[in-house]
């Protein structure tokens, strides 16, 4: 069998087509499932050389990487586990990599916390919040809010096509937040009685720009022109490497099927034209810095214009290719 035969198991697999079919969606909550794929690759291995065995988390780091290419937490989690990968015995490549892909989990429960923290100190008591799809970097900002004894209220836009704004709801009544659900359409009529605009991201460019579910932008360029400041939940498991030389983020497009989905109530059989017909389905979209007025990370708070520090502090010795690479 040549290294590029390697086999997948089939829990890699499985949790390769949840994240596509985003069973499993949420970029922190992407990265948790990708390391735990490669724990779980690594542990049922049952390759019989060193280089059999690297072969075989390349291919896993390769299988996953394919799935949703926006959220870099996707690519940053498997460098970090894959890189953690040292030894020349297999029971070593295999323990380093189980404990590479714990050790990234348990930083990645922290760093949410962390930020938490932080994003919290941001809201003041009696404060409304306006949500945009389901972050959970976000949602722990108001988390550690209502720990701190404040009452936060909540304006949660729906989030077409796959409406995960009443993820959001459901989490926020589960805390006992009021909750007012609104159509995307109807956001700029809450704005003035928004206090922030809270959102997370799945990719932070290194010039600042915040790269988040369809709709961010447009909601970001609405605030700003009320006067309703606009905070960015992310870890800086968000930040993006490789759009410190010059890359750009790719947007992902989604089957036409989320768009066209059939709807009874609204008297829509998902039939509305045949051929002749396009649909385009972004998944993301860009906001530009100026529209944003802080990144809260675990590692404070930013402007989104001085990112690039963090960045360069985080990312700027890391050299050679990716990892899961042959
Ligand atoms: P957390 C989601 O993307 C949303 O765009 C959300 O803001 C972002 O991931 C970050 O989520 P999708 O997977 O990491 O729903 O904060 O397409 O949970």
């Amino acid at each position: 069998m040549s290294h590029s035969d390697a086999e997948v198991h089939p829990t890699v697999e499985e949790v390769a087509a949840d994240i596509a079919s985003m069973e499993i969606r949420g970029a922190a909550t992407i990265a948790d499932a990708a390391a735990e794929a490669l724990a779980d690759q690594a542990e049922h291995s049952d390759a019989e050389t060193p280089e059999a065995f690297r072969a075989e988390m390349r291919a896993a780091g390769r299988h996953l990487r394919g799935t949703r290419p926006t959220a870099v937490s996707l690519p940053n989690a498997l460098r970090y586990v894959l890189r953690g990968m040292q030894g020349s015995t297999v029971e070593q490549l295999r323990g380093t990599v189980v404990e590479s892909a714990r050790e990234f989990q348990r930083e990645l429960d922290q760093a949410q916390d962390n930020l938490g923290e932080i994003g919290a100190n941001r809201l003041r008591d009696g404060d409304t919040v306006m949500t945009h799809c389901h972050s959970t970097d976000a949602l722990s900002c108001v988390e550690k809010a209502l720990e701190q004894g404040k009452e936060i209220s909540a304006i949660v836009k729906e989030t077409r096509p796959r409406k995960q704004g009443h993820i959001t709801a459901r989490q926020l009544r589960e805390w006992g937040v009021p909750v007012t659900l609104v159509v995307d359409n109807a956001a700029r009529r809450y704005l003035d009685e928004t206090d922030h605009v809270l959102v997370g991201a799945d990719s932070i460019a290194a010039d600042g720009s915040v790269i988040n579910k369809i709709g961010t932008s447009g909601l970001a360029v609405n605030a700003r022109e009320r006067g309703v400041p606009i905070m960015v939940a992310a870890q800086t498991l968000k930040l993006h490497p490789d759009t410190m030389t010059g890359h750009t983020v790719e947007i992902e497009m989604r089957d036409e099927r989320e768009v066209l989905a059939a709807d009874e109530e609204a008297e829509i059989d998902g039939d509305i034209g045949g051929d002749g017909l396009t649909v385009e389905n972004p998944a993301f979209d860009v906001t530009p810095p100026r529209y944003v007025d802080a990144i809260v990370t675990e590692r404070g708070q930013f402007p989104p214009e001085s990112i690039v520090t963090l960045m360069r502090e985080l990312f700027g010795d890391q050299q050679g290719g990716e990892p899961w690479e042959e």
